[in-house]
């Protein structure tokens, strides 16, 4: 994990997070929005996909402008934006994710891939923030399982990590968490109320892209 400390300037988080907010409150189905399962009455979305692609004209000229390219730039030579989300975590006891490795749930494996995980609000453990695990070499094998259904996860115990492996990402707003495809996390339920939210950016190679696409 690599932390770059208040990349984005107050006001293209601002920018970013009323875009996210608007459209999670009615999201359209273009955004492929996630809720909560006992939210029948609200429906404001928890997770929100394919952002970039809802609104290119916006995006492209707040990737440009906010200085996230550039950031990109050190870690790519000719990136392609591959996944663009945001996780919307308003309330409390909302939305623990359990620990994962994104090329494990891809449908095809980027090894290339680095996530851009930008935080719009401050994101500690007591609302929610991320955490992860160190080892970025294996591919843990993933299982169901029926406490997270939404996707499959690492066993803790199958797999032999301890709770006190896995390292706390403490952010503030404007704050960029970067890390490659194989890197383990997840994050913690939201206990505060204190409203968190991230905007997951993902980009690879163009070259491995066309390989595999
Ligand atoms: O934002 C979160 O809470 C989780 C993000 C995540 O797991 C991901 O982007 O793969």
């Amino acid at each position: 994990m690599i932390f770059h400390k208040q990349a984005i300037s107050p006001i293209f988080q601002k920018q970013a997070l009323e875009w996210v907010l608007i459209q999670s409150d009615s999201p359209s189905a273009m955004l492929e929005p996630e809720f909560d399962i006992d939210d029948d009455k609200r429906r404001y979305a928890k997770k929100i996909r394919n952002i970039f692609h809802v609104d290119p004209l916006f995006w492209q000229t707040w990737c440009d402008d906010s200085g996230l390219i550039q950031i990109v730039s050190q870690y790519l030579n000719r990136p392609r934006l591959l996944r663009h989300a945001a996780f919307i975590k308003r309330h409390a006891d909302e939305s623990f994710i359990p620990l994962h490795q994104d090329i494990a749930l891809w449908e095809k494996s980027f090894h290339t891939a680095w996530t851009f995980w930008v935080a719009l609000t401050p994101a500690f453990k007591e609302n929610g923030g991320m955490f992860y695990h160190p080892n970025t070499e294996v591919v843990y094998p993933h299982e169901f399982d029926l406490n997270y259904p939404m996707f499959k996860c690492i066993d803790l115990e199958k797999n032999k990590i301890s709770q006190e492996e896995l390292k706390d990402a403490s952010l503030n707003a404007g704050d960029i968490l970067v890390w490659p495809a194989k890197t383990p996390h997840g994050s913690y339920m939201n206990t505060s109320g204190q409203l968190r939210v991230g905007m997951p950016i993902v980009f690879v190679e163009e070259t491995e892209y066309q390989k595999i696409m």
